[in-house]
Protein backbone atom coordinates (compact mmCIF):
# COMPACT_ATOMS: atom_id res chain seq x y z
CA UNK A 1 0.00 0.00 0.00
CA UNK A 2 1.27 3.46 -0.79
CA UNK A 3 2.93 5.21 2.46
CA UNK A 4 0.37 7.02 4.51
CA UNK A 5 1.91 10.54 4.48
CA UNK A 6 0.81 13.26 7.40
CA UNK A 7 -1.24 14.82 4.66
CA UNK A 8 -2.83 11.88 3.77
CA UNK A 9 -3.60 10.75 7.49
CA UNK A 10 -5.17 13.71 8.20
CA UNK A 11 -7.22 13.63 5.31
CA UNK A 12 -8.43 10.57 6.46
CA UNK A 13 -9.23 12.05 9.98
CA UNK A 14 -11.07 14.60 8.69
CA UNK A 15 -13.39 12.83 5.90
CA UNK A 16 -13.31 9.45 7.40
CA UNK A 17 -13.89 10.75 10.95
CA UNK A 18 -14.90 13.84 10.99
CA UNK A 19 -12.67 14.67 13.96
CA UNK A 20 -10.60 17.41 12.19
CA UNK A 21 -12.09 20.31 10.16
CA UNK A 22 -9.97 21.69 7.60
CA UNK A 23 -8.32 24.55 9.10
CA UNK A 24 -6.97 21.72 11.98
CA UNK A 25 -5.68 20.03 9.16
CA UNK A 26 -4.27 22.64 7.53
CA UNK A 27 -2.72 23.94 10.86
CA UNK A 28 -1.06 20.74 11.70
CA UNK A 29 0.60 20.62 8.37
CA UNK A 30 2.15 23.81 8.81
CA UNK A 31 2.99 22.82 12.46
CA UNK A 32 4.92 20.04 10.58
CA UNK A 33 6.58 21.76 7.80
CA UNK A 34 7.77 24.36 10.70
CA UNK A 35 9.22 21.87 12.31
CA UNK A 36 11.05 20.25 9.25
CA UNK A 37 12.39 23.44 8.99
CA UNK A 38 13.50 23.36 12.23
CA UNK A 39 15.14 19.92 11.90
CA UNK A 40 17.12 21.07 9.21
CA UNK A 41 19.08 24.10 11.13
CA UNK A 42 19.67 21.75 14.02
CA UNK A 43 21.44 19.22 11.20
CA UNK A 44 23.63 22.19 10.56
CA UNK A 45 24.88 22.08 13.93
CA UNK A 46 28.11 23.76 14.11
CA UNK A 47 28.36 24.18 10.52
CA UNK A 48 25.32 26.56 10.33
CA UNK A 49 26.44 29.00 13.12
CA UNK A 50 23.30 28.29 15.17
CA UNK A 51 24.83 26.92 18.59
CA UNK A 52 25.94 28.52 21.25
CA UNK A 53 23.86 31.43 23.47
CA UNK A 54 21.46 34.27 21.90
CA UNK A 55 22.62 36.57 24.16
CA UNK A 56 19.14 37.12 25.43
CA UNK A 57 17.29 35.81 28.17
CA UNK A 58 13.39 34.57 27.40
CA UNK A 59 10.69 34.93 29.51
CA UNK A 60 11.30 32.77 32.00
CA UNK A 61 14.89 34.36 32.73
CA UNK A 62 16.24 31.65 31.04
CA UNK A 63 19.37 32.63 28.37
CA UNK A 64 18.17 31.54 25.28
CA UNK A 65 20.45 29.51 22.77
CA UNK A 66 20.19 30.66 19.04
CA UNK A 67 18.67 27.77 17.97
CA UNK A 68 15.77 28.49 20.75
CA UNK A 69 15.08 32.15 18.64
CA UNK A 70 15.17 30.70 15.36
CA UNK A 71 13.00 27.81 16.23
CA UNK A 72 10.53 30.38 17.68
CA UNK A 73 10.44 32.71 14.67
CA UNK A 74 10.20 29.47 11.92
CA UNK A 75 6.79 28.77 14.18
CA UNK A 76 5.96 32.54 14.03
CA UNK A 77 6.64 32.97 10.59
CA UNK A 78 5.02 29.67 9.16
CA UNK A 79 1.58 30.11 10.84
CA UNK A 80 0.69 33.88 11.45
CA UNK A 81 -0.10 34.58 7.29
CA UNK A 82 -2.61 30.80 7.07
CA UNK A 83 -5.97 32.75 8.30
CA UNK A 84 -6.41 29.24 10.92
CA UNK A 85 -5.37 31.20 13.98
CA UNK A 86 -6.65 33.61 16.54
CA UNK A 87 -2.79 33.90 18.17
CA UNK A 88 0.08 32.11 19.50
CA UNK A 89 1.57 31.79 22.29
CA UNK A 90 4.95 30.18 23.02
CA UNK A 91 7.76 29.17 26.14
CA UNK A 92 9.73 31.74 24.52
CA UNK A 93 7.47 35.21 24.93
CA UNK A 94 6.36 36.69 27.64
CA UNK A 95 2.50 37.66 26.07
CA UNK A 96 1.20 35.93 23.40
CA UNK A 97 1.25 36.55 19.61
CA UNK A 98 -2.02 37.94 17.89
CA UNK A 99 -2.47 37.57 14.51
CA UNK A 100 -1.17 41.16 12.48
CA UNK A 101 -4.16 42.90 10.82
CA UNK A 102 -2.83 42.38 7.45
CA UNK A 103 -3.62 38.73 7.68
CA UNK A 104 -7.62 36.74 8.30
CA UNK A 105 -7.75 35.56 12.39
CA UNK A 106 -9.08 31.51 12.22
CA UNK A 107 -10.82 30.01 15.11
CA UNK A 108 -7.36 28.21 16.71
CA UNK A 109 -4.93 28.72 19.42
CA UNK A 110 -1.62 27.32 19.13
CA UNK A 111 1.04 26.87 22.00
CA UNK A 112 4.72 25.61 21.76
CA UNK A 113 7.74 25.77 23.24
CA UNK A 114 9.80 25.75 20.03
CA UNK A 115 12.77 23.79 21.46
CA UNK A 116 12.66 21.77 24.18
CA UNK A 117 15.71 20.24 26.00
CA UNK A 118 18.29 23.72 24.87
CA UNK A 119 20.60 22.14 27.71
CA UNK A 120 20.97 19.34 25.45
CA UNK A 121 21.91 21.35 22.02
CA UNK A 122 25.31 22.06 22.00
CA UNK A 123 26.32 18.75 22.76
CA UNK A 124 24.32 17.05 19.94
CA UNK A 125 21.49 15.01 21.84
CA UNK A 126 17.90 14.66 20.88
CA UNK A 127 15.60 18.11 21.31
CA UNK A 128 12.19 18.75 20.03
CA UNK A 129 9.28 21.19 19.84
CA UNK A 130 6.03 20.68 21.80
CA UNK A 131 2.80 22.21 20.77
CA UNK A 132 -0.72 22.28 21.86
CA UNK A 133 -3.85 23.60 19.88
CA UNK A 134 -6.99 25.15 21.06
CA UNK A 135 -10.39 26.56 20.27
CA UNK A 136 -10.41 30.26 20.74
CA UNK A 137 -13.49 30.66 22.71
CA UNK A 138 -16.36 33.03 21.03
CA UNK A 139 -15.74 36.46 21.75
CA UNK A 140 -12.52 36.23 22.85
CA UNK A 141 -10.94 39.66 23.25
CA UNK A 142 -7.47 39.63 21.13
CA UNK A 143 -7.28 43.58 20.95
CA UNK A 144 -4.04 43.11 22.72
CA UNK A 145 -0.78 40.82 23.55
CA UNK A 146 -2.08 40.94 27.20
CA UNK A 147 -5.59 40.62 26.76
CA UNK A 148 -5.27 37.91 24.63
CA UNK A 149 -3.45 35.69 27.54
CA UNK A 150 -7.00 35.05 29.28
CA UNK A 151 -8.14 32.71 25.76
CA UNK A 152 -5.22 30.48 25.98
CA UNK A 153 -6.06 29.65 30.21
CA UNK A 154 -7.96 26.43 29.18
CA UNK A 155 -7.68 23.03 30.61
CA UNK A 156 -5.74 20.15 28.84
CA UNK A 157 -8.83 18.47 28.42
CA UNK A 158 -10.03 21.60 25.92
CA UNK A 159 -6.94 20.68 23.67
CA UNK A 160 -8.25 19.80 19.59
CA UNK A 161 -4.99 18.51 19.00
CA UNK A 162 -1.60 18.14 20.66
CA UNK A 163 2.07 17.09 19.17
CA UNK A 164 5.84 17.24 19.63
CA UNK A 165 8.95 16.36 17.06
CA UNK A 166 11.97 14.81 18.29
CA UNK A 167 14.98 15.98 16.60
CA UNK A 168 17.18 12.97 17.04
CA UNK A 169 19.11 10.31 14.87
CA UNK A 170 15.52 10.40 13.06
CA UNK A 171 13.35 13.40 13.20
CA UNK A 172 10.15 12.32 14.28
CA UNK A 173 6.62 13.77 14.95
CA UNK A 174 3.89 12.18 17.22
CA UNK A 175 0.30 13.43 17.21
CA UNK A 176 -2.70 13.05 18.82
CA UNK A 177 -5.96 14.73 16.69
CA UNK A 178 -8.51 12.72 19.94
CA UNK A 179 -8.23 9.66 18.23
CA UNK A 180 -5.31 7.56 19.42
CA UNK A 181 -1.52 8.61 19.32
CA UNK A 182 0.09 8.15 15.86
CA UNK A 183 3.81 8.52 14.71
CA UNK A 184 5.51 10.03 11.58
CA UNK A 185 9.15 9.75 10.58
CA UNK A 186 10.65 12.66 8.39
CA UNK A 187 11.31 11.28 5.27
CA UNK A 188 14.39 13.77 4.24
CA UNK A 189 14.73 12.61 0.22
CA UNK A 190 10.90 12.87 -0.16
CA UNK A 191 10.81 15.87 2.45
CA UNK A 192 7.29 14.90 4.23
CA UNK A 193 6.64 12.98 7.10
CA UNK A 194 5.39 9.40 6.47
CA UNK A 195 3.30 7.30 8.91
CA UNK A 196 5.60 4.63 10.54
CA UNK A 197 3.25 3.71 13.69
CA UNK A 198 -0.43 4.14 14.34
CA UNK A 199 -2.62 3.15 17.76
CA UNK A 200 0.45 3.81 20.05
CA UNK A 201 0.03 1.65 23.25
CA UNK A 202 1.85 2.56 26.61
CA UNK A 203 2.52 -0.89 28.42
CA UNK A 204 0.62 -0.18 31.45
CA UNK A 205 3.81 -1.37 33.90
CA UNK A 206 7.78 -0.29 33.40
CA UNK A 207 10.77 -1.57 34.38
CA UNK A 208 12.47 1.84 33.54
CA UNK A 209 12.18 5.36 35.55
CA UNK A 210 13.19 8.73 34.54
CA UNK A 211 14.12 11.86 37.25
CA UNK A 212 16.92 13.98 38.10
CA UNK A 213 18.74 12.08 40.85
CA UNK A 214 20.74 15.22 41.81
CA UNK A 215 17.68 17.10 43.32
CA UNK A 216 16.45 14.15 45.26
CA UNK A 217 17.26 15.36 48.32
CA UNK A 218 14.69 18.20 47.75
CA UNK A 219 11.68 15.47 46.50
CA UNK A 220 8.66 15.34 48.29
CA UNK A 221 7.97 12.04 50.47
CA UNK A 222 5.91 9.96 48.12
CA UNK A 223 8.40 10.76 45.58
CA UNK A 224 11.51 9.52 47.75
CA UNK A 225 9.74 6.21 48.61
CA UNK A 226 8.61 5.20 45.48
CA UNK A 227 11.94 5.92 43.94
CA UNK A 228 13.55 4.37 47.14
CA UNK A 229 11.84 1.70 46.30
CA UNK A 230 12.52 0.86 42.97
CA UNK A 231 16.02 1.35 43.57
CA UNK A 232 15.54 -1.84 46.13
CA UNK A 233 14.50 -3.73 43.18
CA UNK A 234 13.71 -7.63 43.50
CA UNK A 235 14.52 -7.10 47.21
CA UNK A 236 11.99 -4.60 47.74
CA UNK A 237 8.37 -4.20 47.69
CA UNK A 238 8.21 -3.66 44.12
CA UNK A 239 9.58 -7.15 43.31
CA UNK A 240 11.69 -6.19 40.30
CA UNK A 241 14.84 -4.37 39.44
CA UNK A 242 14.57 -1.27 37.54
CA UNK A 243 16.76 0.70 35.18
CA UNK A 244 17.04 4.56 34.85
CA UNK A 245 17.28 6.96 32.29
CA UNK A 246 17.61 10.81 32.44
CA UNK A 247 17.76 12.53 28.67
CA UNK A 248 17.05 16.03 30.24
CA UNK A 249 14.66 16.59 27.02
CA UNK A 250 11.60 15.87 28.23
CA UNK A 251 10.35 15.00 24.21
CA UNK A 252 13.46 12.30 24.35
CA UNK A 253 12.03 10.82 27.57
CA UNK A 254 8.51 10.98 26.63
CA UNK A 255 8.80 9.33 23.25
CA UNK A 256 10.82 6.58 24.69
CA UNK A 257 7.59 5.99 27.38
CA UNK A 258 5.59 6.28 23.90
CA UNK A 259 8.25 3.63 22.08
CA UNK A 260 8.30 1.22 25.53
CA UNK A 261 7.11 2.35 28.90
CA UNK A 262 8.36 4.13 31.52
CA UNK A 263 7.96 6.62 34.36
CA UNK A 264 9.01 10.32 34.08
CA UNK A 265 9.07 12.33 37.02
CA UNK A 266 9.80 15.94 37.45
CA UNK A 267 8.23 16.58 41.08
CA UNK A 268 7.58 19.59 43.29
CA UNK A 269 10.78 20.00 45.21
CA UNK A 270 11.63 22.45 47.74
CA UNK A 271 14.02 24.08 45.48
CA UNK A 272 11.08 25.20 43.17
CA UNK A 273 8.56 25.01 45.84
CA UNK A 274 7.73 28.91 45.15
CA UNK A 275 7.31 28.40 41.24
CA UNK A 276 4.64 25.31 41.30
CA UNK A 277 7.24 23.07 39.45
CA UNK A 278 10.36 22.97 36.95
CA UNK A 279 7.69 22.49 33.78
CA UNK A 280 5.32 24.54 31.92
CA UNK A 281 1.54 23.50 32.31
CA UNK A 282 0.44 25.22 28.88
CA UNK A 283 2.62 24.00 26.11
CA UNK A 284 5.08 20.98 28.36
CA UNK A 285 2.82 18.99 30.30
CA UNK A 286 -0.90 19.39 28.94
CA UNK A 287 0.50 18.60 25.62
CA UNK A 288 2.60 15.39 26.65
CA UNK A 289 -0.13 14.81 29.22
CA UNK A 290 -3.20 14.53 26.32
CA UNK A 291 -0.86 12.21 24.31
CA UNK A 292 0.03 9.73 26.85
CA UNK A 293 -3.53 9.02 27.61
CA UNK A 294 -4.43 8.78 24.34
CA UNK A 295 -1.93 6.05 24.03
CA UNK A 296 -3.36 4.67 27.61
CA UNK A 297 -1.25 6.00 29.74
CA UNK A 298 -1.43 8.34 32.27
CA UNK A 299 -0.84 12.04 34.21
CA UNK A 300 -1.02 13.74 37.40
CA UNK A 301 1.03 16.26 39.27
CA UNK A 302 0.86 13.53 42.13
CA UNK A 303 -2.35 15.02 43.58
CA UNK A 304 -4.74 15.46 40.58
CA UNK A 305 -4.81 14.73 36.53
CA UNK A 306 -2.61 17.05 34.60
CA UNK A 307 -5.22 17.38 31.85
CA UNK A 308 -8.19 18.63 34.55
CA UNK A 309 -5.90 21.79 35.88
CA UNK A 310 -7.56 25.20 35.45
CA UNK A 311 -4.62 27.47 34.16
CA UNK A 312 -4.34 30.77 36.41
CA UNK A 313 -1.17 31.58 34.08
CA UNK A 314 0.30 31.27 30.72
CA UNK A 315 3.61 30.29 31.76
CA UNK A 316 2.69 28.58 35.05
CA UNK A 317 4.85 25.08 35.94
CA UNK A 318 3.64 22.26 37.53
CA UNK A 319 5.13 19.20 39.08
CA UNK A 320 4.49 16.32 36.54
CA UNK A 321 4.39 12.63 36.65
CA UNK A 322 3.31 10.29 33.56
CA UNK A 323 3.96 7.22 31.41
CA UNK A 324 3.09 3.44 32.63
CA UNK A 325 -0.79 3.59 33.88
CA UNK A 326 0.25 1.05 37.21
CA UNK A 327 3.18 3.33 37.96
CA UNK A 328 1.22 6.08 37.85
CA UNK A 329 -1.41 5.03 39.95
CA UNK A 330 1.13 3.73 42.68
CA UNK A 331 2.90 7.53 43.09
CA UNK A 332 -0.51 8.87 43.20
CA UNK A 333 -1.72 6.06 45.82
CA UNK A 334 1.23 7.23 47.89
CA UNK A 335 0.31 11.21 47.15
CA UNK A 336 -3.08 9.78 49.28
CA UNK A 337 -1.53 8.21 52.06
P1 LIG B 1 17.05 19.37 34.47
C1 LIG B 1 14.58 21.05 29.41
O1 LIG B 1 15.18 22.26 29.81
C2 LIG B 1 13.43 20.76 30.36
O2 LIG B 1 12.50 21.79 30.34
C3 LIG B 1 12.79 19.43 30.01
O3 LIG B 1 12.82 19.18 28.65
C4 LIG B 1 13.63 18.43 30.78
O4 LIG B 1 12.91 17.26 31.13
C5 LIG B 1 14.01 19.21 32.03
O5 LIG B 1 13.94 20.60 31.70
C6 LIG B 1 15.42 18.88 32.47
O6 LIG B 1 15.64 19.54 33.70
O7 LIG B 1 16.78 20.01 35.82
O8 LIG B 1 17.32 17.89 34.57
O9 LIG B 1 18.07 20.09 33.63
Amino acid sequence: MAERTLARYLTEEQRNRGVITADLKFLIEIVSRACQAISIAIGKGGLGGVLGEAGSDNVQGEAQKKLDVLSNEILLEANEWGGHLAAMASEEMDLPHTIPNRYPQGEYLLLFDPLDGSSNIDVNVSIGTIFSVLKCPEGADLSTAAAAEAAFLQPGTAQVAAGYAVYGPTTVLVLTVGDGVVVFTLDREQGQFVLTQENVQIPADTQEFAINMANQRFWEAPVQRYVHEMQQGKTGPLGKDYNMRWVASMVADVHRIMTRGGIFMYPIDSKLQGQGGKLRLMYEANPMALLIEQAGGAASTGLQRILEIKPGKLHQRVPVILGSKNEVDRITGYHRT
